[in-house]
């Protein structure tokens, strides 16, 4: 707890440094390169949107650089590592920045966002507005845009049919390494165990976890089906993840550069919002195809469990005043 509670006054100083430190002259294209670190793959929608639709549009004054697979900075590194000016993007999510930020963690929450449309309409809102600028005085990133991972489904290889939490007990779910992540696995019934991204499929093969959730289209994109047996459609988690940019490099542009960049970030993040619809729209039939078991349990049975362990967990807490019924209302 300590150690966090330092680690957070850290990265706030270094994001004062970081805003004190800039300067006002148009940026070249030769003088900029954007560095994206993701675990993501090439062939995620969100990896392929920001290739065909983000760099294309900032490439008169900027260099988009996508490093994918966690082969620059490791997952769940990143935000820390864009806070000390050593990368410029991430594709981020709540549970990295709860860690930094604990009020992040009311977007943890399953059964929280109802789908994608509700999901960028609250990150549009006004509500979100503090949240956002916390973000970027405390550690100099911008989230410009929200992207739609999709609705997080458990994905086994067990074969026992899984109709409420009581049928996941003793089930070794892995979870992104965070704290909100691994809470919400316990949430949903099973054992969560950490692993980053990128061990998933080999520890699928070898047995050393028993499954993994993750939407439809991450798991046909990383070939989990190829080592697992069901998919329980418990659609958990509306699942978000938000384009982070260096504030130090939002600075260094002028505002036609910064409005370029603004609408290359919505229009990607649209692109692929759209993609992991129709993905999400078709795979059940991809998956049954390969002899997967693909069917929904009793899913009001896994919200009202994973809803209570929320609202009466120490995260809540932390939440801003009102703010789940103000996410509720709107539509
Ligand atoms: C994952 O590790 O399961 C996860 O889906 C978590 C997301 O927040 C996101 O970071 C994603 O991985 C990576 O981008 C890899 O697709």
């Amino acid at each position: 707890m300590n150690a966090h509670l330092s680690r957070r006054a850290t990265l706030a100083g270094l994001a004062a440094t970081a805003t004190a430190a800039t300067f006002a002259t148009p940026v070249r294209a030769q003088q900029l390169t954007l560095r994206m670190s993701t675990p993501a793959s090439p062939t995620d929608q969100r990896s392929l949107a920001l290739e065909q639709v983000f760099a294309p549009a900032v490439r008169s004054f900027a260099t988009y650089q996508p490093h994918y697979n966690a082969s620059l900075f490791r997952q769940g590194t990143e935000l820390e590592a864009i806070a000390r000016g050593n990368l410029e993007m991430s594709i981020t999510s709540p549970q990295e920045l709860a860690t930094l930020i604990p009020q992040w963690s009311i977007f943890t929450a399953g059964y929280l966002l109802r789908d994608a449309d509700h999901q960028k309409k609250v990150f549009a809102s006004p509500i979100m507005n503090d949240m956002k600028k916390g973000v970027e005085d405390r550690l100099g990133v911008k989230l410009l845009s929200v992207m739609y991972l999709g609705r997080r489904q458990l994905n086994l290889r067990t074969e026992r049919e899984i109709r409420t939490p009581a049928d996941l007990a003793g089930v070794k779910l892995r979870m992104p390494n965070t704290e909100a992540w691994l809470f919400l696995g316990q949430a949903l019934g099973a054992n969560p165990l950490p692993l980053a991204f990128t061990e998933i499929y080999t520890a699928l093969q070898t047995g050393a976890i028993d499954g993994q959730d993750n939407p439809l289209p991450t798991n046909r994109d990383s070939r989990f089906y190829e080592v697992t047996k069901q998919i329980v459609l418990t659609s958990h988690l509306v699942d978000q993840n938000y384009i982070a940019f260096s504030k130090r490099v939002w600075d260094r542009l002028n505002a036609d550069q910064q409005r370029t960049v603004q609408t290359a970030a919505d229009a990607a993040a649209e692109q692929g919002r759209q993609a992991q619809l129709r993905l999400e729209s078709e795979l059940e039939a991809f998956f049954r195809e390969r002899g997967l078991r693909v069917y929904a349990p009793d899913i009001a049975a896994f919200r009202t469990r994973v809803q209570q362990a929320y609202l009466s967990s120490k995260f809540a807490a932390d939440w801003p005043r009102g703010m789940v019924e103000q996410i509720n209302a709107i539509q």
